[in-house]
């Protein structure tokens, strides 16, 4: 049984290669620096863009073809098991993530769901002990459903709440089945649309209560697992929570969660956020909270979340280079949460779109590489800090001075002159890094 069989597993071909179904920069046995490309990247597939995604949108119906549906959704979901392991096998992932409503109907009950997703998993987990491809993280889809109108930790409605915790419980238990490397909370519907009936503080503290009780579950199943939390600053709520990295990491530490949490950043997200992608890891990563990437991009003339499979060489550079600097991105990884276009609905599609991802996030990482080696960032950055390597600047830094003192300074050099930037020449330098 196929359901790929136009496709045999994707190899490296070369970036001379015209083959749409061959890798031209991604070499996953490449060795860089002592290990694979493969191990570097830890590219992840995303179950709900790749398996469950139809095409519609809110002007037209499905349009996908996905040879595994099927009219019972039971039957469906057991499909898309298969159909997502031959997937990653072809495409040579090691990686894969899920909602817990991706993989398994609900069902009439939360039984039901329970009982679906103890089957699937199972099927799951055969499917990963033959291949080797492992869990990179699972998720509760705590927005989808009704009953999630108000938000889940967040809702006004304590049976939310009740039902929220038990999804996230038998989340957890799922991914110590599967050995899930990292667990994420994406804040679905946790925000607001109005100030008017929000009491915003006993929201935010309420997310934070789940939060510890997802720690001590885990603690208490002997689950070891990297907490994540998914920042975006709007949609579906006008106003998220978790609205960017900065806001996310106040949350964190005023709520005593940052031992345990890091954050997962999306591009898309950043985007919405007014920032670029490198902002939002930059700024994960000053507080030793890099994660893991949802890699996808926008489009800046959208207002919303596209999340276009990235192909934006520059980014993806300026991406990769946060994560050299951060001395890699395990235990997280670079997960697709990207969607092929509405045009692009035929099934060799998510193939086509999968490598278009994995080369540029290649050629950024390689692209990164060569920035650091050649000190680009490092040269250019030392370069304009130099004042305080010596004299009044290596005072300051080293908390000899103080208003009184830095006073005295000024009054004997009051005749100040600065250096320009040139920073037209170092844009068009970094071009040379990405061709
Ligand atoms: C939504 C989004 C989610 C999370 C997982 O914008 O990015 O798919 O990644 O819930
Ligand atoms: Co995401």
């Amino acid at each position: 049984m196929t359901y790929f069989p136009n496709v045999d597993k994707v190899l490296y071909e070369g970036p001379d290669s015209t083959n749409m179904l061959a890798f031209h920069h991604y070499n996953p046995e490449e060795i860089i620096n002592g290990k694979t490309m493969k191990e570097h990247l830890r590219f992840a597939v995303a179950y709900w863009h790749t398996m469950t995604q139809d095409g519609s949108d809110p002007f037209g119906a499905a349009v996908n073809v996905r040879t595994w549906l099927t009219d019972d959704p039971m039957e469906t979901a057991k499909n898309r098991v298969t159909a997502i392991f031959e997937f990653l096998t072809k495409i040579d992932a090691p990686y894969f993530c899920f909602h817990d409503v991706d993989i398994a109907p609900e069902g009439n009950s939360l039984k039901e769901f329970n009982r679906n997703l103890d089957d699937i998993t199972d099927l799951i987990k055969a499917k990963m002990d033959e291949t080797g491809i492992k869990l990179l993280w699972n998720t509760a889809n705590m927005f989808t459903n009704p009953r999630f109108i108000h938000g889940a930790a967040s809702s006004p409605n304590a049976e939310v709440f009740a039902y929220a915790a038990a999804q996230v419980k038998k989340g957890l238990e799922l991914s110590k089945k599967l050995g899930g490397e990292n667990y994420v909370f994406w804040g679905g519907r946790e925000g607001y649309e109005t100030l008017l009936n929000t009491d915003m503080k006993f929201e935010q503290e309420n997310s934070a209560r789940l939060f510890h009780m997802a720690i001590d579950y885990a603690k208490e199943i002997g689950h070891q697992v990297q907490f994540l939390i998914e920042p975006k600053p709007m949609e579906p709520t006008k106003h998220q929570y978790d609205f960017d990295a900065a806001t996310t990491m106040a949350f964190l530490l005023k709520y005593n969660l940052d031992q345990d949490f890091k954050l997962n950043l999306e591009a898309n997200h950043a985007t919405l956020a007014g920032h670029t992608f490198e902002h939002e890891l930059n700024v994960a990563r000053n507080y030793n909270a890099l994660g893991s990437i949802d890699a996808n991009q926008g489009d800046v003339l959208l207002g919303w979340d596209t999340d276009e499979f990235p192909t934006d060489l520059q980014a993806a550079t300026l991406a990769m280079y946060e994560v050299v600097e951060n001395g890699g991105i395990a235990p997280g990884g670079i997960n697709f949460d990207s969607k092929v276009r509405r045009s692009s609905f035929e099934m060799d599609d998510l193939f086509i779109a999968h490598i278009a991802g994995m080369d540029t996030f290649a050629r950024g990482f390689k692209a990164a590489l060569r920035l650091k080696a050649d000190g680009f960032f490092d040269t250019l950055k030392a370069e304009r800090y130099a004042s305080y390597q010596t004299g009044i600047g290596a005072d300051i830094l080293a908390n000899k001075m103080d208003l009184k003192s830095l006073e005295q300074y000024a009054l004997a050099h009051d005749q100040i002159t600065n250096q320009s930037s040139h920073i037209e020449y170092v844009k068009s330098k970094l071009n040379d890094y990405l061709v």
